[in-house]
């Protein structure tokens, strides 16, 4: 391929931040703090507010991103790094085809197909470690009984230009810089690690939120009844904090959320400062959610509640896509290196089970994208805290099959927060065999093409 063919390949600007819910841009609804930059780019692209996740846990959902599989088939459960080299990533294929593609930030050591370009994630902790000599301890020690201590807001004395997630976007704006007079397409994929625990902040967005105007969500204890016993091991985990120490880890979160805005504005700026918005894709979502009160729950990986799997995903690219679109359709989180490879006009492999998107952003098809996502979580070994189900999304309802354990069903539209489980309820009957049928003829045709079936 001649220089000039592979110049009209448009570059993938691949921007993941952690642990942000589907709800956490100012653009989706009301939320505490605003996200200039965020809704930026969902005004000049196709924003998915159905995006949902295959697993509410870095690596699992993060492989998945990579590769285009679910976590059957992929076979990382849980947080360990034995990724198989030959399953080809979005990377891969668009490295062999003469792009750069470079990691930087937070990946989890999951960046097959990039190489990676320092600050590695490890130096996060040596970072917010130098901002914070005295606090590492509580801060670092993610064990649940630590978990309210990581929670709570911490006011930083080091400048913005300390902390982590702006050193790796000024390196990232420093190689658009250097890409900008390459003849080579480009493939940058930048980890944030904000919305993600601790909630250290420098000063000015630790003060952002009012934590007296935080409003707990509701919860009524008698739902746990019908729960799981994880869920409600978890709950006690946070039940007796008081009120307000439980609004500041909720503001904590939002002010993360205004934290990673604006880095993610620094690389956006960026790239239309270098005159590259329309040869640019830019692709923004998060790897999973954050309970964030709700349920009475924190953190993640210990239901299947829409809090923890959606994710906001965005697209951008000026003159190829529309603008200011949101599109309901359900999508996971396999469907972005189909999409990818769509846009870049490359082969997808047999390996990637998603679907391409790029079609319906375009209009070029009113049919459903997906009659249903799936999605796993927690893991058999930790039945205490993360009970292990499988779940099954439709428009209209969730059912989660977990291991052991109560199961849970869902009717969304009846019961959009998923408080009333409807699992033992005679008349959902129906729905509730209909769809253990599907998420079991699922997880048969996810096994037969797991990666043990196809490499
Ligand atoms: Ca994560």
């Amino acid at each position: 391929m001649t220089h000039s063919e592979t110049r009209q390949k448009p570059n993938v600007l691949f921007i993941l931040t952690d642990q942000q819910r589907y709800d956490a841009l100012s653009c989706h609804g009301h939320i505490p703090v605003s996200t200039p930059n965020f809704d930026r780019i969902a005004r000049q692209g196709v924003r998915f507010d159905h995006a949902v996740t295959t697993c509410p846990l870095c690596v699992p959902a993060r492989q998945s991103l990579l590769t285009g599989q679910t976590v059957i088939q992929h076979g990382l459960f849980i947080n360990d790094h034995t990724v198989d080299e030959r399953t080809p990533t979005w990377g891969d294929v668009l490295r062999n085809a003469g792009y750069q593609t470079l990691s930087f930030g937070k990946s989890h050591g999951i960046n097959q197909g990039f190489t990676v370009v320092d600050p590695p994630y490890g130096t996060y902790y040596d970072h917010q470690a130098g901002a914070l000599p005295n606090r590492q301890d509580q801060l670092y020690d993610w064990t649940p009984a630590a978990w309210p201590h990581g929670r709570t807001v911490v006011t930083s004395e080091e400048p913005v230009e300390r902390f982590f997630d702006v050193l790796v976007a000024e390196q990232v704006k420093k190689q658009m810089r250097d890409l900008s007079h390459s003849s080579e397409p480009w493939a940058l994929h930048v980890g944030f690690f904000y919305p993600h625990p601790p909630y250290v902040l420098p000063k000015e967005f630790a003060e952002l939120v009012d934590v007296d105007a935080i409003e707990l969500p509701q919860f009524d204890r008698s739902e746990l009844e019908t729960k799981t016993v994880g869920q409600r091991n978890m709950y006690e985990r946070f039940f007796d904090l008081p009120d307000q120490q439980k609004k500041q880890m909720i503001a904590g979160y939002w002010g993360c959320v205004a934290f990673v805005d604006y880095c993610v504005g620094l690389l956006i700026d960026e790239l239309a400062r270098l005159g590259m918005e329309e040869d640019t894709v830019v692709c923004l979502c998060s790897d999973h959610g954050e309970m964030n009160g709700e349920h009475g729950l924190y953190s993640k990986f210990s239901s299947a509640y829409d809090a923890e799997v959606r994710v906001p995903l965005v697209w951008k690219w000026p003159r190829h896509l529309p603008a200011g679109i949101c599109d309901s359709s359900l999508v996971s989180l396999t469907d972005i290196m189909p999409t990818i490879l769509d846009m870049t006009q490359e082969h997808c492999p047999e390996t990637c089970s998603g679907i391409s998107l790029l079609p319906r952003m375009r209009g070029q098809t009113d049919d459903e994208h997906r009659d249903f996502v799936t999605a796993v979580t927690g893991w058999h070994e930790y039945p205490d805290l993360r009970p292990y189900g499988h779940m099954i999304r439709t428009r209209t309802h969730k059912l989660v099959h977990y291991m052991n354990d109560t199961c849970e069903l869902y009717d969304l539209e009846a019961d959009p927060s998923e408080r009333v489980n409807q699992w033992s309820n005679p008349d959902f009957k129906e729905m509730r065999d209909s769809l253990q049928t599907m998420l079991l003829n699922d997880i048969f045709y996810q096994t037969a093409h797991s990666r043990s079936s196809l490499l």
